[in-house]
Formats: C-alpha cells, sequence, structure tokens
C-alpha cells in the first residue's frame, strides 16, 4: 500500500502566485463561490475547498498543477460536476482545491476526412455533439447529463450510455489524449492516428482513472458519419426477459441498425411521468417494463421505418410486446427520450435512492432484475426498485428510492448493506459493481473484495509511479486505508 504524506492546506503565497497565474476569472477562493463546487450532484457528499482553479488553457493548468503540487495541496478535477458516485467532490478538510476545466471549452478542430475532432475538456458532450453534427458527422457518445457533463469527464471517467451498443465506451471513442500529470508535466497525445502501436497506450491509462492519475485537457475523438435515418419506438413488455427476445429479433434483423436498445420499469416510468413536468406516456395503458429501441443508418434510401415495422409486428404478434408507439416525427422522438433521460432526475424527485449502476452478461439481465428486487424487498420493505438502463449492453441501473414516508437519511443509512445485497447477486452472475459510473468516493470500499490481489495492487502501483505524493484527486477510487488523509466517506 502507497504511503503518501500528508497533504497541505495551500499557503498564501501559493494563492496568490495562483492569482497572478491566472487572473481574477481564473481564481475563486470567496467561500460563497467556491460552495457549490463542493456538493455533487446527488447531494450525497458536502466538502469543503480553499479554492477553485478556472484555467484558460493547458499552460495555466499545467503551471498551476506545477505549484500546487510542490506545495503537496490535493488537486480535484471537476468537469460538470454530474458524478453519480461522488467522483469530484473535495473532503471536509477545506485543504483541497478544486481544478475546474469549464474556461477550457474550445472545439479546436473537426477533420471532415479523417472524421475526426479535437475538443478541450470543458466542451459539455453536448456541445462537441452539436459541432460534429454541424460538420456533417456524429460523436456518437450519449449519456442522460450531455448537457452539462464536459468531455474531460466524460473520458475520466469512461462513461458508456445509451450508444455503447453500437459503438463501444468513450474509450472505444478516444484516438489521442494530453494530460497534465501530477507535477505539471504534460503528457502530449494528441496524435489522430487509428494505428499507433509504440508501446504502452499511456491515453488509455487516463481515460477511467477518474481523475487519479491527472487531468485531462485535450482529447481526439473518432466521429462517425451522420445516420440519414432514425427510427425510434417505445414498446410495452411483460419484464426484461421479453425485452431481450425483442433485443434479439433486431439483432436477427439487422445488428449493425440498432443505435440504442434501453429497458425501463415500469416502476421507473411511473416516477418520471408523475414527477416531471411535460412527461407523459403516450400508450393507452402503463406497463410493467419498456423498451426504447432506436434505429439509426448512414446508408441511402434505407427503408429504415420498414425494418422497424416489421420487427414489432411480429413481436406484437407473437405476444413479446404488447404496445408500441413509433415516433412520427423529430419532436417525437424527443419526447420519446425524455421519458429515459429523466429517470435520474425523477428518482432524485423522489426522495433518497441508492443506485447500482451495474453489468452482468446481457443473457442474466432478467435474473438480475429478478433475484434483486427480491433481496431487496426482503431487506427494506416498502423499498422501491426502478431499474433500468442499458440492457443491450448488459448495464442496468439497479435504483432503489427509499420506501413512501421513510426519514431519507435512515434509508441511506442503510446504502452499503442494499448495495452490498444487489453486489452479492451481479458477484454470482458475473457482473460488475460498476459499469459505466465508475467507483468515486462511493465505492472504494468494494475494491479489495472485488478487484483485490493482482489487480488492485498493480493498480497501486501504477497510482504510486505516476502520482507518487498522492495529489490527485485523492479519496477517488482507492479504499479510505491508501490515503489517511482523505475520508472517503460523506461528512
Ligand atoms: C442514465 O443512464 C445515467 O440515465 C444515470 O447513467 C443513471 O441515475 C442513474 O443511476
Ligand atoms: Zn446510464
Amino acid at each position: 500500500m502507497p504511503a503518501f504524506p500528508a497533504l497541505n492546506a495551500p499557503s498564501a503565497a501559493l494563492l496568490s502566485r495562483l492569482a497572478a497565474l491566472l487572473g481574477p476569472a481564473g481564481l475563486l477562493t470567496e467561500r460563497s463561490d467556491v460552495e457549490p463546487f463542493c456538493t455533487d450532484w446527488r447531494a450525497l457528499y458536502h466538502g469543503h475547498a480553499a479554492a477553485v482553479l478556472r484555467p484558460a488553457n493547458t499552460a495555466e493548468l499545467a503551471e498551476a498543477v506545477a505549484l500546487c503540487a510542490r506545495e503537496g495541496v490535493a488537486m480535484v478535477p471537476q468537469g460538470g460536476n454530474t458524478s453519480m458516485v461522488g467522483g469530484a467532490t473535495p473532503d471536509a478538510s477545506g485543504r483541497a482545491i478544486v481544478i475546474c476545466l469549464s474556461r477550457m471549452n474550445r472545439v479546436r478542430r473537426i477533420d471532415p476526412v479523417d472524421q475526426t475532432m479535437e475538443v478541450e475538456a470543458g466542451v459539455t458532450l453536448k456541445a462537441a455533439q452539436d459541432a460534429a453534427r454541424d460538420a456533417g458527422l456524429m460523436l456518437p457518445l450519449s449519456i442522460s447529463s450531455e448537457g452539462s457533463a464536459q468531455i474531460g469527464g466524460v473520458l475520466a471517467t469512461n462513461a458508456g450510455g445509451n450508444n455503447t451498443v453500437r459503438y463501444g465506451n468513450a474509450r472505444e471513442l478516444v484516438l489521442g489524449l494530453e494530460a497534465v500529470l501530477p507535477d505539471g508535466q504534460v503528457f502530449h497525445g494528441l496524435r489522430r492516428l487509428r494505428k499507433d502501436n509504440t508501446g504502452y497506450a499511456l491515453r488509455q491509462l487516463f481515460v477511467g482513472s477518474e481523475g487519479t492519475l491527472g487531468i485531462i485537457s485535450t482529447a481526439i475523438l473518432q466521429l462517425q458519419p451522420q445516420p440519414r435515418a432514425v427510427e425510434a419506438a417505445l414498446c410495452a413488455v411483460a419484464d426484461a426477459a421479453a425485452a431481450l427476445a425483442l433485443f434479439a429479433a433486431f439483432r436477427a434483423q439487422d445488428p449493425a441498425l440498432i443505435q440504442a436498445f434501453e429497458y425501463m420499469s415500469g416502476a421507473g416510468m411511473e416516477l418520471v411521468t408523475t414527477l416531471v413536468p411535460g412527461a407523459s406516456l403516450p400508450l393507452s395503458e402503463p406497463a410493467p417494463a419498456y423498451v426504447l429501441v432506436e434505429l439509426a443508418t448512414p446508408r441511402p434510401n434505407a427503408d429504415l421505418r420498414a425494418a422497424l415495422e416489421e420487427v414489432l409486428g411480429a413481436a406484437l404478434e407473437d405476444g413479446t410486446v404488447s404496445d408500441a408507439v413509433i415516433a412520427e416525427s423529430e419532436g417525437q422522438r424527443l419526447a420519446l427520450w425524455k421519458l429515459r433521460e429523466e429517470h435520474a432526475e425523477a428518482q432524485r424527485r423522489a426522495g433518497a435512492s441508492v443506485k447500482n449502476d451495474v453489468s452482468v452478461p446481457v443473457s442474466h439481465v432478467p435474473e438480475l432484475i429478478a433475484r434483486a428486487s427480491a433481496a431487496c424487498a426482503a431487506l427494506v420493505p416498502g423499498i422501491r426498485p426502478a431499474p433500468f438502463g442499458h440492457i443491450g449492453d448488459g448495464n442496468i441501473h439497479f435504483n432503489l428510492v427509499q420506501p413512501e414516508g421513510m426519514d431519507p437519511a435512515a434509508f441511506l443509512a442503510m446504502d452499503h448493506r442494499i448495495m452490498d445485497t444487489v453486489a452479492d447477486i451481479v458477484r454470482d452472475l458475473d457482473g460488475s459493481f460498476s459499469a459505466e459510473h465508475g467507483v468515486g468516493r462511493l465505492k472504494p470500499y468494494m475494491m479489495p473484495d472485488w478487484r483485490g490481489g493482482a489487480e488492485l495492487a498493480t493498480m497501486r502501483r501504477i497510482k504510486a509511479a505516476i502520482d507518487p505524493r498522492g495529489v490527485m484527486n485523492p479519496g477517488a477510487i482507492f479504499p479510505p486505508d491508501d490515503l489517511p488523509d482523505s475520508p472517503a466517506h460523506p461528512s
């Protein structure tokens, strides 16, 4: 286990050097300015920070990191602050500095021949998608928080989302990367090559590192041709097994057409339609579960509507699907997606919830949902399972909303017991305790058990080699014992 020395609060001299380097727009120290950066989206973590740095470019970022590192000050990189696992929240000591990338927000270049885009870390995923689309291409990464989530955070957490089934996770889209190392050196890996076998693929080390090895500053992403046709449908199904039967039917027809294949439980959908303004179910009656399927193709003259109707028609006939609605316009397609993308927001409005972002082999999803629902109901009577997610790639958000009327704090106090109950079943089904949200500050306690032995030992050695002082995002990924200076649990 690496023995990291204690981390320091920034000295007055450091803060004035940072002020001179970054200017008034680049350094926040007033408590009221700093506070918004100290609570996560779920409001599970309430930390404090000595300052927030907002560098305008890589040179400023690198210099600021070097100054902080020299004093042994903890740095917490933060993108859109949309982490579901407290990955970007400073601890309660007030000694850490948050580094916010939002001023580094330029789309530098889109190359139509190479089909790549070079984007700075602070560009929101939505802005990057829009820029790619305006250039006649597509950035095929799509997540519910894309309006706020920034490229740097999306890559640092290896986000997955709705299109993984077709295009892979963020990792698969990264051709090149520039990152600032924990001592302020810059790793210059901004190459846009499809082939580049020159030793270790260092860029991939930063993808999914959750800011523990350095700060991603710029990336080159692989783009795709823009689809010429997109069709989406919402289907009512009996359960996850029926959803998988429908998935199999679409795959049998043409796997290359499936752009998204999402599952929603009836309970999750009911929360959305009752708690999110403007969300309504376009089917005649509620169902036990739903699938949102999206087909897309760049091929000209592909009769995508006919392809969709062919599979849905057969599924309605054999009872796999009990009802379905096909979007007749772009507005209707977005309305269908709203029902899916507002699940996290609806669950936030419903009270406290415990999230389990888990993955299992696709074939095991029905068993996961059945067993985990029963186990959680036995543990907490009245608990409201609201599973949903990316069933096409085996990633289910097995989320549980508190029982009606229960004290939210009492429910959250059971979070580890609930998470462990689900995790035991996930393990039995050969799955992972974190599919796309990362480990953050919520799940490091699970690491020794799940990733123990050579795996965690190797991660610790990589961490110690790249960040020997332990200044980069302490408290994330590694169990608290590794970083005695950084309480990993909510304050
Ligand atoms: C989604 O798929 C996000 O909408 C959020 O990953 C999931 O709220 C969640 O657990
Ligand atoms: Zn998700």
